[in-house]
């Protein structure tokens, strides 16, 4: 049965079609995907973080309705994307516990912090904008369950990042102060996001299984530049710059050439040394010790009904 499974899988990939869940598939595949889906909705949720610690300081009530939505936005997303990796097999409580002890990763980004108004624009703009770019590709993901709920996505996506475009446009059209914080935002995230995509492709352990796999179907290092020749015009348009003195056009590439990003800091970083992994960690651990309460009586309740309905 594995080898008419293993074939089945071969044709399936080979024709670019969708791996469903009650499909026989390699063990290495299901396990990369548990993998990259689960860690990327843990990234959903400590997401939420940095820009939930703005809703209380919002500058309007406005701007306080529409953060609120995008941070509701990134729970649904992590609870999609649990949903899809549980159809893996692997169960949510696992996956929870998994984050809640400190062995899953999440994204690098989300361990710095937002330490103005104007970096709440900068993550709308720079972070959704990166993670974007990376996840447009990832609705053809092969795995069903995946790509579609990457569509979905990445329509919330693009709404939260013209948010953030919209905070830093006003900001930067602002007051000298306003427009010196939305620099220094950008100042402070512009490196940070670049490194979303993951490391170099010659240190990306996983991209070259993952492409043939049809996961992924760009390189990290392809999906960065993409992103930087999207966002260089848009910098150009807020009336802000982005901090890299060798950002050129290059002529022949018909790309922006950009200069080295700091890759030891980043893998510091994924060791669990940026500047907030620690509190990131521990908030999530007292929410999550904070709601048990919510989750033993909505199983109690839950237990009850079933008893009502068999008596
Ligand atoms: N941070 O071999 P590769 C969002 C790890 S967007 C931390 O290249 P792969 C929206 C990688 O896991 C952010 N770790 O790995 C939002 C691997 O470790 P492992 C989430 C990273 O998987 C916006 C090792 O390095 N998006 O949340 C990072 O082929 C605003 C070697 O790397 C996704 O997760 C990193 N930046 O490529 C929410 C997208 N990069 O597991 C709130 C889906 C790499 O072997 C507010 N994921 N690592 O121990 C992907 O596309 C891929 O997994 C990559 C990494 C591209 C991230």
């Amino acid at each position: 049965a594995a080898e008419v499974g293993q074939a089945r899988f071969e044709e399936l990939i080979a024709a670019d079609s969708r791996v469903e869940p009650r499909d026989w598939m390699p063990d290495p595949y299901r396990k990369t995907l548990v993998r990259q889906v689960s860690q990327h909705a843990h990234s959903e949720i400590i997401g939420m973080q940095p820009e939930g610690n703005w809703i209380t300081r919002a500058p309007s009530l406005k701007r306080k309705a529409i953060l609120m939505a995008k941070v509701q936005d990134e729970a649904g997303h992590g609870l999609y994307l649990y949903s899809a990796a549980e159809t893996l097999g692997t169960s949510r409580d696992e996956m929870l516990d998994q984050l809640y002890t400190g062995r899953a990763k999440y994204s690098s980004i989300f361990n710095y912090p937002a330490r103005t108004w104007a970096d709440v624009g900068a993550i709308g703009w720079l972070v959704d904008g990166a993670a974007i770019t990376n996840q447009v590709p990832l609705c053809r993901a092969s795995y069903g369950p995946y790509g579609r709920a990457m569509v979905r996505v990445c329509k919330e996506e693009s709404f939260h990042q013209r948010q953030g475009w919209e905070i830093l446009y006003s900001l930067s059209h602002g007051t000298d102060a306003q427009h010196r914080m939305a620099q220094e935002a950008v100042d402070r995230f512009y490196g940070p996001a670049l490194q979303m995509f993951g490391p170099p492709d010659s240190d990306s352990p996983n991209s070259n299984q993952s492409m043939a796999w049809n996961i992924k179907r760009f390189s990290n290092d392809e999906l960065r530049q993409r992103f930087v020749d999207m966002i260089v015009p848009q910098a150009d348009a807020l009336g802000l710059t982005l901090p890299d003195p060798h950002l050129t056009w290059n002529e022949e590439r018909g790309h922006y050439d950009f200069g080295d990003l700091d890759w030891d800091e980043f893998f510091s970083v994924l060791k669990g040394n940026g500047p907030l992994s620690r509190q990131r960690l521990e908030h999530y651990r007292n929410a999550r010790d904070d709601g048990a309460w919510v989750r033993e009586a909505a199983t109690a309740y839950a237990r009850r009904g079933q008893q009502d309905q068999s008596a």
